[in-house]
């Protein structure tokens, strides 16, 4: 697929978003931003909520592709996941059909998966048909919004790439994430290979740097023409001298959704 020239890049006023709207134009796109939040320094971004369908439905127009990154992105009480994440992303794909887009790009989570038990060394990395194992109620809206977009592929022929998101930030914070780090550029890149690559249908990758402590498989993310860059492991020993090594013994360091598996760190709004 050539690349879409007018992207639509929902939750533009978060960390993802903020990261994307600095690297994402060097691959050519014109980005059309939303969110419910301002995005500072942009007057032209639309600011309205997921619920709003007018708003959607103004917001998709002629635009060639959507990346979603709107929504709660932590654990929340299940009326406010079920508003912004389970019925914002129904609601965003219901006015991409209308309109006509051919492709978004889902920001699904490791969260979705979050009770596997990490890959102990050595082992086999853990594959995208993966049995789904949501850590939350987050994890549970991006098992839901994978298994929309299925549908939207099968009965509307509307294709997703669902990117199961590891830790994007510039840096990984704590241990685990140097399994599942995705540096911002990976991140940007991964993003332009799943809007571009050739009959994707609906392709799940996960979505990470080439870490040499990556827990999970990047072969269907790598089939998009993904190539990852980058490795968390030039702070590792910073981050075990900090922290220490992961204890086999709390759950927190033994399941791909770290510390979601037992204690989620709560949206705050
Ligand atoms: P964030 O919380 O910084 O940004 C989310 C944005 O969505 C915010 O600007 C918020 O105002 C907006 N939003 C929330 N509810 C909305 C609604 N009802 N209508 C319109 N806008 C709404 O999160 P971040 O880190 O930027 O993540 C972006 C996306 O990627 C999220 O969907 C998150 O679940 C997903 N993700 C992020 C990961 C990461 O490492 N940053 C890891 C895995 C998934
Ligand atoms: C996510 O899905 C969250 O949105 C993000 O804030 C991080 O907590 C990330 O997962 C993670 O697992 O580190």
């Amino acid at each position: 697929m050539p690349t879409p020239r007018t992207l639509l890049l929902t939750g533009a006023a978060g960390g993802l978003g903020t990261l994307m709207r600095s690297l994402l134009p060097e691959y050519g796109y014109e980005l059309r931003l939303f969110d419910v939040r301002p995005v500072e320094g942009e007057p032209d971004a639309i600011t309205a909520d997921l619920g709003d369908q007018d708003a959607l439905r103004a917001a998709v127009r002629g635009v060639d592709a959507v990346l979603h990154l709107a929504g709660i992105s932590l654990e929340a009480p299940f009326e406010k996941i079920l508003r912004s994440n389970i019925e914002g992303t129904y609601n965003l794909y219901e006015a991409a059909r209308e309109a006509g887009v051919p492709r978004v790009v889902f920001a699904s989570s490791n969260h979705a998966v979050g009770f596997t038990p990490a890959p102990r060394p050595g082992a086999p990395l853990i594959p995208v048909d993966t049995p789904r194992r949501p850590d939350t109620f987050y994890g549970l809206s991006k098992s839901f919004g994978e298994d929309l977009a299925q549908l939207y592929w099968d009965r509307h022929g509307l294709e997703t790439v669902s990117v199961r998101i590891g830790s994007c930030f510039a840096e990984p914070a704590d241990v685990r994430m140097l399994s599942v780090w995705m540096s911002p550029a990976d991140g940007a890149r991964l993003f332009h290979a799943a809007l571009t690559a050739e009959e994707v249908g609906h392709t799940v990758v996960y979505g990470s740097s080439a870490n040499t402590r990556l827990w999970w498989d990047l072969t269907s993310a790598r089939a998009l023409g993904y190539e990852p860059q980058d490795d968390s492991e030039q702070f590792a020993a910073k981050l075990i001298a900090e922290h220490g090594e992961l204890d086999p013994h709390k759950p927190a360091h033994t399941h791909l959704g770290g510390r979601f598996v037992d204690d989620p760190p709560i949206w705050p709004y």
